[in-house]
C-alpha cells in the first residue's frame, strides 16, 4: 500500500507539467494566460478514507465546483493517502505536482510559521471558541498567509480535540512520563510531548499503525474519528480524553495553480470551499459522536481527564517558547473566547 503511495509521489512529480497541460484540454494555455472557460482536471490528496468526514467535505467540494463550472472543473479526490503523507504532499503542492490538498494545520506550520500558533496546547476552550477565532478576520488572514508558502487556503475543516493513547493503561499525567509517542511531523508537537514528559517521535501518520504494533511506540495522540478509523484502538487500546490540542483542517490549492485561473473560476472555487464547510462539519460532529461508540462497544478504555490544570501548567513552557512570536494572534484568539 505505501509502497503503491511512493511510486504515486514519483509518478505525480513526473506528470506535473502534463496535468497542467491535459487539465486545459479546454484550449488555457499553460503560458499563465488565465483564459474564461478553460477546462481542467485536478487532483485533491486526502489521506483519510473514503467515508471520513474530510473526504466527504473534499468531494462536496468537488461536486460544487463541477457544478458550479457546468463540468469544466473536474477536481478528483485521492482518499487514503493515495497520493503520499502529509508533509510529502505539501512539498508538491507547493510545486504544483499535486492541485489540492486536505491537510491538518500541525505538519502545515512547519511551512508557513504563522499557522503554528493553532498548535498551541489548550489554546481553545472548545469547537465554538476556535470556529469563532477561525471564521474571524485573523482567522481568515492566516489561510490568506498561505499565499508566501506557494499555496493558497481555501477553508477550515473541523477536527475536534486531540488527546493520548496508549499501548498500556494510562490514566493520568503521570502514567505519560518515560512513554515513546507519536506525533505529527511538527515541532511545536515535539516540544509539548517534552514537557509532558514523554518522548516524542515524529512519523508519517501512515506509519503509527505497525509503529503500534510493533512496540517501536507506545502511543499516539489523535481525535476519536482518526483513532478509530485508521485502526490504532485495536493495538492501543487505553485512551486518555485530555484535549491538548484542537488543530483545524485546512483545504488547500497551490498557488502555482491558483494563478493560472481566471478570476471567475478562482471566485466559484473559493465560495464552493467555503460552501463544504457545513457539510464536513456537520459529518463531524456525526462520525466523532459514532467513533466515539464504536470505540467504547470495542472495549477501549476510555478515561476522562476532569482537571485540565495541571495539564495546561505542563505545557506553559511551550506557551512561554513560542507565544511571543504570536503575540496578535493569540490576542485575537483571546478575544474571540469573549
Ligand atoms: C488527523 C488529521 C490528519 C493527520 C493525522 C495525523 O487528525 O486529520 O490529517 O494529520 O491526524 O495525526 O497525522
Amino acid at each position: 500500500m505505501r509502497g503503491k503511495k511512493l511510486f504515486a509521489a514519483a509518478l505525480s512529480l513526473l506528470v506535473a507539467g502534463a496535468v497542467l497541460v491535459t487539465g486545459c484540454g479546454g484550449g488555457a494555455k499553460t503560458t499563465g494566460e488565465k483564459k474564461e472557460g478553460a477546462k481542467y482536471t485536478f487532483r485533491l490528496a486526502e489521506t483519510h478514507p473514503p467515508d471520513y468526514p474530510t473526504t466527504m467535505g473534499d468531494k462536496k467540494f468537488a461536486e460544487l465546483v463541477y457544478e458550479r463550472t457546468n463540468g469544466r472543473i473536474k477536481i478528483e479526490v485521492f482518499p487514503s493517502g493515495q497520493l503520499g503523507e502529509e508533509k510529502a504532499v505539501i512539498e508538491q503542492v507547493q510545486l504544483g505536482a499535486i492541485e489540492f490538498t486536505r491537510v491538518s494545520a500541525s505538519p502545515l506550520a512547519e511551512f508557513n510559521k504563522q499557522l503554528g500558533v493553532l498548535s498551541l496546547p489548550y489554546i481553545f476552550d472548545s469547537d465554538e471558541h476556535m470556529w469563532k477565532f477561525l471564521t474571524s478576520d485573523m482567522g481568515n488572514k492566516m489561510l490568506d498567509g498561505l499565499e508566501t508558502s506557494k499555496m493558497k487556503g481555501l477553508a477550515y475543516y473541523s477536527s475536534g480535540s486531540r488527546s493520548f493513547y496508549a499501548r498500556k493503561p494510562i490514566k493520568s499525567l503521570d502514567d505519560l512520563k518515560g512513554l515513546k509517542i507519536r506525533v505529527q511531523q511538527s515541532k511545536i508537537n515535539m516540544d509539548m510531548i517534552s514537557a509532558l514528559g514523554a518522548s516524542a517521535t515524529p512519523m508519517p501518520y501512515g506509519e503509527v499503525f505497525s509503529a503500534l504494533q510493533t512496540g517501536v511506540i507506545d502511543g499516539a495522540e489523535n481525535n476519536y474519528p482518526s483513532y478509530y478509523s485508521s485502526n490504532h484502538y485495536q493495538v492501543a487500546k487505553y485512551y486518555l480524553l485530555d484535549k491538548h490540542q484542537r488543530v483545524p483542517e485546512v483545504l488547500l490549492v497551490s498557488k502555482a495553480v491558483w494563478d493560472k485561473l481566471s478570476d471567475e473560476d478562482k471566485k466559484i472555487i473559493k465560495q464552493a470551499a467555503l460552501d463544504s464547510v457545513k457539510t464536513q462539519r456537520e459529518l463531524w460532529d456525526k462520525f466523532e459522536k459514532e467513533s466515539e461508540a464504536k470505540l467504547r462497544a470495542a472495549g477501549v478504555t476510555i478515561t476522562e481527564v476532569t482537571d485540565v490544570k495541571p495539564w495546561q501548567a505542563a505545557v506553559k513552557p511551550v506557551i512561554d517558547k513560542y507565544g511571543p512570536e504570536y503575540k496578535e494572534v493569540l490576542e485575537a484568539i483571546d478575544k474571540a473566547r469573549k
